[in-house]
């Protein structure tokens, strides 16, 4: 259903409208767009897991201290801070815009060394809080602010305060631009209505604020400042028309598919919306300050700008000749002796071959890991995704002022069922993920999957006149998808037998694109009247290595040409040498990739060597996509302070418990001033020897051609980081595996087939079992949270459908 004032009163609360690239407006308590699919979906039973062929179950060694909160420790928190009378809140299903209301409830992770004194078994499990991001509406400047809530389970001791700690800034407060959304769409109707006959007749199209509308209105995120004629600094917004597809094209979400052309200008600033006024209108490259001017420009004759309808090419059905013998069904996986590692469900702890770790799934960030070790040694305290920009360019105003920091949207809403069959091998072990945001709790069945595959290379292989030998590359994949608004995120680790980890994110869906008028310098024409609006997509990852403990240092490892003269020869000699080096503190620490990868980035510890007195570590490097990433725009006007961990490839920091992470989901309200200021984190500390955090930039370079329509496709809309071992075992770990052969021979054909105790697949595949129920595929679960009642955990699923 498409948005309409009318459904606001639903709307408010938890939907906006179904077809923008983003949450439009930006509304904190609403941080979630659609809810696709009916109501029924909803009554589906819950089911805790959905693989075919049960894990093989298996106790965590230790609680998980790093997993979510659970529905019920997320109602206590929200009842708990109900009863604070000093903070007037509302029922979040009651409240209105100036009202005060919760928005996220969220574990906020335990401290590392508390952590650590657990993990290694000594002392308890650390004591539990939450984070509450509120929304303060009953003020004329209405703000956000988080606070940490804890110990929990709720009890005399639990108190709460305003979580600062992990802020640059010093406070967590932040103002909120947003609080009026409800009269976002009232204004822009106000502003667009009176040249309803000029859009009529320059987009063919009319915006109107029921399900008739034709056109749909949003733009730039975040928002501008500008200073007005009196010196008064205004909060700005511009916005573009996009057409609703229709007609077959219309099941699409191909909106982003189609940008009208015209865009309107106006200042959102403070409460009173009555106050909000028209900035201008922009047409084929003409800007018009008022409507007036518009008006008379397009009386006299306007020079048109082509459009764009939309039509079977936004949809992603087939189409095209068919595909000589793809009648018949491909090759699939099987996993003929069942399932090889273990599952603590509720626990989301997983152990395969020499791989442990802990999984958490948090609402601004979707999944991360915690506490990966290798043959019993952590050598990863935390692995996860910190923040995704999408930084785009183009002549008209609302493409280059979007620069997306899609933690506000979150990862953890958009997270939504994994296909089986699809998106993961139908013998994937499937878990639920769960959010919490404006008092529910909204669980998605399947949002993650675990499998075992062979990637379809080989692990190693030699061969010789007398034998060939060959080991067999198999994988762990721990997958999720999180849908942002127009694209789909795909992230992938990947854990394989020579104890390497592979950290992937691909990217699918729909581009968000231009209108092709003046846009040529900023893309491909891909369409009729159709820019590839190109954009930079930076995804960052937080690394926290700690090789046998938390003392480590940075290597660096530069392969160098050199002239060298020999005790063997007379002249010099072109050749090359290693140079190592170490990283020495926080004033140098933010780093490139090298040029032709001639330096090797290792975290180390040089207090642990090997017998060859050689320090042990990880090596950290790109492996696919290209060489890193960082913004081509190193000082964007629209992102400012809250893209510094966007401008390099990768940073090394000291580990603080007042760090966790590089960004804040709520830093786009004030680019220039952000919560989190990552590059205030370097303040020249030393690096030798101490607890070292990495934070790995991922991602692409996206002009789109015409390849990316309808939609991007993640064979080439790829990037990843590996970690793998150096230097830090005696020899290659993966000749463990039995999955290998060895196969003598000579002239007179083979001699001997050496099996090393793998076994060869056995007996019949029942190839119907492989076949998921797509039937099956749920929506989305909510449990209304205030007031709460756990035995009817279906009460009022209503109004969020
Ligand atoms: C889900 O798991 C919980 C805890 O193990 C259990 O109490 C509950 O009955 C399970 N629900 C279903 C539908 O299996
Ligand atoms: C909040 O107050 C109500 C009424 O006094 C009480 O029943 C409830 O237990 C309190 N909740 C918490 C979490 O303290
Ligand atoms: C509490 O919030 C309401 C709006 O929800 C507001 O009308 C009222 O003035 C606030 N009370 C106090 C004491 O701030
Ligand atoms: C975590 O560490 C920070 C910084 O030292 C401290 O302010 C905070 O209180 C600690 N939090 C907990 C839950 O112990
Ligand atoms: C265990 O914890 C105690 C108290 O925090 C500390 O004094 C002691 O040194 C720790 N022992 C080890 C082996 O880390
Ligand atoms: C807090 O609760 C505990 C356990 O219920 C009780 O023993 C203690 O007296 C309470 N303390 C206060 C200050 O109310
Ligand atoms: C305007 O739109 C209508 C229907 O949407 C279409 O039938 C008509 O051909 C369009 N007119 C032009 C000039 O493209
Ligand atoms: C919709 O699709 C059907 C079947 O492909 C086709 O026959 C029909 O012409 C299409 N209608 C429109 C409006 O494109
Ligand atoms: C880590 O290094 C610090 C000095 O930088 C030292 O005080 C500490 O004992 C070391 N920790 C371990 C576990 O070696
Ligand atoms: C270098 O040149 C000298 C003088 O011609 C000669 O004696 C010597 O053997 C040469 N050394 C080598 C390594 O060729
Ligand atoms: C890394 O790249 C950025 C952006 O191109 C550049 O400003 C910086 O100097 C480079 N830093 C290093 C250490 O190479
Ligand atoms: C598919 C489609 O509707 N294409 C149209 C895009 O706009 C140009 C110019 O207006 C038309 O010529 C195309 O037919
Ligand atoms: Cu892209």
């Amino acid at each position: 259903m498409r948005f309409s004032s009318t459904s606001f009163a639903v709307a408010t609360l938890l939907s906006v409208s179904s077809t923008f690239a983003r949450p439009s407006p930006k509304v904190p308590g609403v941080r979630w767009p659609k809810q696709a699919g009916n109501s029924q979906h909803h009554r589906r039973e819950v089911l805790n897991i959905t693989s075919e062929t049960a894990s093989s179950s298996l106790t965590a060694p230790y609680e998980n201290i790093f997993i979510s909160l659970t529905n019920d420790e997320a109602a206590a928190v929200i009842s708990f801070l109900h009863n604070q009378t000093e903070l007037n809140l509302t029922a979040s299903a009651d409240a209105g815009e100036w009202d005060n209301a919760i928005s996220v409830i969220d574990l906020v992770a335990p401290n590392k060394t508390l952590a650590l004194d657990f993990l290694d078994g000594n002392g308890t499990a650390p004591e539990r809080y939450a984070k509450a991001m509120i929304m303060f509406g009953a003020f004329e400047e209405p703000y956000l602010q988080d606070f940490i809530v804890g110990p929990l389970p709720i009890s005399n001791r639990t108190t709460y305060s305003s979580l600062d700690y992990t802020t640059t800034s010093g406070s967590s407060q932040i103002r909120n631009y947003d609080a009026d959304y409800s009269k976002d769409e009232e204004f822009k109707f106000s502003i667009v209505n009176p040249i309803a006959d000029i859009i009529l007749d320059l987009l063919n199209a009319t915006y109107t604020l029921d399900e008739d509308s034709t056109l749909d209105l949003w733009g730039i995120d975040p928002l501008w400042r500008e200073t007005d004629d009196e010196g008064q600094e205004q909060i700005v917004a511009w916005a573009g028309f996009w057409r609703y597809p229709d007609g077959n094209a219309s099941i699409f979400d191909g909106e982003t598919l189609l940008p009208q052309g015209l865009y309107v200008k106006w200042s959102k600033t403070g409460r009173d919306s009555s106050k909000w006024k028209l900035l201008g209108w922009l047409y084929n490259d003409q800007f018009y300050s008022t409507t007036a001017d518009f008006r008379a420009a397009w009386e006299n004759g306007i020079e048109k700008i082509p459009i764009n309808y939309s039509g079977d090419w936004v949809g992603t059905d087939r189409v095209g000749d068919l595909f000589p013998e793809d009648d018949k069904s491909p090759p699939v996986t099987v996993q003929p002796d069942g399932q090889r590692f273990g599952v603590d469900v509720e626990n989301k702890y997983v152990e395969w071959m020499d791989f442990s770790f802990y999984i958490t799934f948090t609402r601004d960030t979707g999944m991360k890991l915690f506490d990966i070790k290798y043959k019993g040694d952590r050598i990863v305290y935390e692995l996860g995704l910190q923040e995704a920009i999408a930084h785009y360019a183009g002549n008209d105003p609302v493409q280059s002022g979007t620069s997306y920091l899609d933690t506000f949207y979150g990862f953890g809403p958009y997270a939504f069922e994994l296909i089986s069959g699809f998106d993961c091998p139908t013998y994937s072990t499937f878990l639920d993920t769960t959010f919490h945001s404006a008092e529910v709790s909204k669980t998605h069945r399947n949002g993650i999957c675990l499998f075992e595959s062979d990637p379809g290379y080989l692990m190693q292989r030699h061969s010789s006149m007398a034998y060939v030998s060959a080991t067999k590359n198999i994988v762990l994949t721990l997958r999720s998808v999180s849908t942002v608004g127009n694209y789909d995120y795909n992230t992938d680790y990947i854990f394989s037998l020579d104890g390497s980890i592979e950290t992937v994110v691909r990217a699918s869906g729909y581009i968000q694109s231009a209108n092709a008028a003046q846009n040529g310098d900023y893309g491909y024409k891909i369409h009729d009247a159709l820019s590839g609006s190109m954009h930079d997509h930076v995804l960052t990852w937080k690394v926290d290595i700690d090789v046998l403990g938390t003392n480590n240092s940075f290597a660096m490892h530069e392969i160098k040409a050199e002239e060298v003269k020999y005790s063997w020869s007379n002249t010099t000699r072109s050749t090359m040498k290693l140079h190592r080096s170490t990283l020495q503190s926080e004033d140098d620490s933010k780093l490139n990739w090298s040029a032709n990868a001639q330096v090797s980035y290792i975290v180390e510890n040089q207090d642990a060597k090997n017998k060859f007195n050689e320090s042990r570590g990880f090596k950290v490097h790109p492996s696919r996509g290209g060489a890193g990433m960082h913004l081509t725009i190193q000082e964007s006007d629209n992102l400012r302070e809250s893209q510094s961990f966007a401008t390099h490839q990768l940073y090394v920091t000291k580990q603080h418990d007042t760090e966790p992470s590089c960004a804040h989901a709520n830093n786009a309200y004030a680019p220039a001033d952000p919560i989190v200021k990552f590059s205030d984190f370097f303040d020249g500390e030393s690096l030798v020897q101490e607890d070292l955090v990495l934070w790995i930039n991922l991602g692409m370079h996206h002009t789109p051609h015409t390849g990316d329509l309808p939609n991007t496709v993640f064979t080439t809309a790829q990037s990843g980081f590996m970690i793998s071992p150096h230097n830090y075992l005696l020899s290659d770990p993966s000749r463990a595996s039995r999955q290998a052969v060895r196969i003598n021979y000579n002239s007179s054909g083979v001699q001997e087939v050496e099996r090393f105790g793998g076994m060869a697949a056995d007996g019949t595949v029942d190839l119907a079992a492989l076949n998921a129920n797509l039937w099956d595929y749920s929506g989305d679960v909510a449990v209304r949270k205030f007031p709460y009642d756990p035995l009817s955990p279906y009460n009022d699923t209503e109004s969020i459908v």
